[in-house]
């Protein structure tokens, strides 16, 4: 029995190493001397399509004051391509955390997510928050963390999450089915989304080669060697084509 015991508690501790050594404690944060920019512009260079309106068939009267717009694929002027996921995918030593003054939160109101993709550290928490007073279903497709399937009934106002893994991992609401977004669990501060001109910066970047990719949530991913200079700033521009 005591063996038993001493067994379960050797395999219990394996996991907790396990599990804090895989987090994102594996960047280290501190200060950047000298530190170069990255900076640049991503397009479209497929055919333009306006984005759909989407169609509220439920709690229409809470969710339909507003009109719903597809968010998936947003193009702006001189083809500049929205909400690109623009990433360093091996940096393991750089600035430190810098957090949003409202805190990490994913909102719901009108039914719909907001911000579209959302950016948050691996293992820090953040809120999704109901204000509509509906019941939503908040339901995540990922790898590498667990999925979360979790009711938020219409009283729950808020509702306290994190995922440990960094991974980008698709959210839905079961109850109303247009309801879609993303949540980009990042492992270093170098993520950054493209705004609607398409462009995007990287800043407090420690001299060096990096792997820069870009995601977009319909036409896929790219990845491009870039090599930052101490106190200087890099271009980088890509165009991606049409939906795949
Ligand atoms: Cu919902």
């Amino acid at each position: 029995m005591k063996d038993k015991v001493f067994r379960s508690l050797i395999v219990v501790s394996l996991l907790f190493t396990t599990i804090s050594f895989s987090q994102s404690s594996d960047y280290a944060a501190g200060k950047v001397a000298n530190g170069g920019v990255i900076s640049g512009r991503v397009t479209f260079s497929g055919q333009l399509v306006a984005p759909k309106i989407l169609v509220v068939t439920k709690d229409k009267n809470v969710c339909g004051r507003s009109t719903h717009k597809d968010e998936s694929l947003l193009v702006g002027e001189n083809h500049g391509l929205k909400n690109v996921v623009v990433y360093l995918t091996d940096i393991k030593t750089g600035k430190a955390w810098s957090a949003p003054a409202a805190g990490y939160k994913l909102d719901q109101e009108g039914c719909q997510f907001s911000p579209h993709i959302m950016v948050v550290p691996a293992g820090q928490m953040f809120e999704i928050l109901n204000p509509d007073g509906v019941l939503h279903n908040i339901h995540t497709y990922s790898e590498r963390n667990a999925a979360i399937n979790k009711a938020m009934p219409k009283f729950l106002k808020k509702l306290k999450l994190s995922f440990e893994q960094p991974e980008i991992i698709k959210v839905n609401c079961d109850v109303h089915n247009w309801m879609g977004g993303w949540i980009v669990v990042a492992a270093s501060p170098y993520y950054v989304l493209t705004d609607e001109h398409g462009d995007f910066e990287l800043d407090g970047v420690p001299a060096g080669t990096y792997m820069l990719k870009f995601w977009h949530e319909k036409l896929g991913e790219q990845t491009q060697a870039v090599v930052v200079k101490p106190n200087e700033t890099v271009k980088v521009t890509t165009a991606f084509q049409g939906a795949k």
